[in-house]
């Protein structure tokens, strides 16, 4: 073991200073704005605040599954929220997630407006209020229902347990890697072996358990997710791997990871979606052309 037990806890914590890492000037120990800002309103019933984190593309993907199955109520309007610069903390933002965290979703098709944050709750509400990738069958359902709240208790430990310390933490403590990681690979097996006798998550549906998933583990299958395929050796999941590639080649779970995207190849970033045309003519690399 490399790191340090010299540390000892005062009696009581407080908050002297940032603490490092990447997240250090957003992270903060109080909840409640920190800035008066109204959020806008576009055109279509459903407005989405967020990012393409894998938690905001869980509800961009559904949302252009539904486009896709000819659901036109689930039109919507997707504003940028830049955690970074600490758009979560804005008071209209607040109102709609006192949790401050993207993603956020107003449905102002209701009599009164609804809001609905937390993912999980987001992708609920919507196959629920569009009949779609949500089983009927009681049995089913709970079978979808247990693998949607299986993501939302695992992939803290996935993020905030293991990418936290692998790749933001200002310094590399082996326990703590080890212990995420150990947990991490734990979870890919859970994943993988189920997958070995079901070609979705529950069975031969797709349904909004794989949409809650795959933007987790799969993107840590493809390596995409904090440089650690190799380091997981996530090519041992052959399973997992086969479920994230017929995913990954739907065309709606490809529109959905451009929405709100502000990294990655410019032809892949759509910052904000207003319109399905956005997708042709609205991408990063054909406004910075245009600005040029
Ligand atoms: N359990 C929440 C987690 C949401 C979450 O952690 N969002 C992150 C981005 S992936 C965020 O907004 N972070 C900003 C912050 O912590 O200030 C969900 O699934 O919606």
């Amino acid at each position: 073991m490399n790191d340090s037990t010299s540390y000892m806890p005062p009696r009581v914590w407080t908050w002297e200073k940032e603490n490092g890492g990447e997240f250090a000037s957003t992270n903060k120990p109080v909840a409640g704005p920190t800035h008066d800002k109204e959020l806008r309103i576009g055109k279509h019933p459903l407005q989405l605040y967020s990012l393409a984190t894998p938690n905001g593309v869980k509800v961009t993907v559904l949302l252009e599954e539904l486009l896709a199955l000819g659901k036109t109520g689930a039109e919507y309007d997707a504003w940028l929220i830049r955690i970074r610069d600490g758009d979560q903390f804005g008071s209209g933002f607040v109102d709609v997630n006192p949790n401050s965290k993207i993603p956020a979703l107003m449905d102002h098709s209701t009599s009164t407006p609804t809001r609905v944050f937390e993912s999980g709750a987001i992708l609920l509400y919507l196959a629920e209020k569009f009949g779609a990738f949500l089983p009927g069958d009681p049995t089913k359902r709970a079978e979808c229902l247990s693998w949607l709240f299986w993501q939302m208790g695992s992939a803290p430990y996935l993020g905030g347990g293991f990418g936290h310390f692998y790749n933001y933490a200002p310094s590399r403590i082996e326990y703590a890697i080890d212990r995420y990681a150990m947990e991490t690979k734990r979870q890919l097996d859970v994943l993988d072996r189920h997958l070995a006798d079901n070609r979705y998550m529950c069975g031969d549906d797709y349904t909004i358990a794989d949409i809650a998933i795959w933007p987790w583990y799969g993107a840590l299958a493809l390596g995409k997710l904090y440089d650690a395929g190799e380091f997981l050796d996530v090519g041992s999941y052959k399973n997992l791997g086969r479920w994230t590639n017929e995913i990954a080649a739907r065309d709606a779970v490809i529109r959905g990871r451009m929405v709100n995207r502000v990294n990655g190849p410019l032809e892949e970033q759509l910052h904000e979606r207003h319109d399905a045309g956005d997708f042709d003519t609205k991408t990063q690399d054909k406004i910075e052309k245009a600005d040029a």
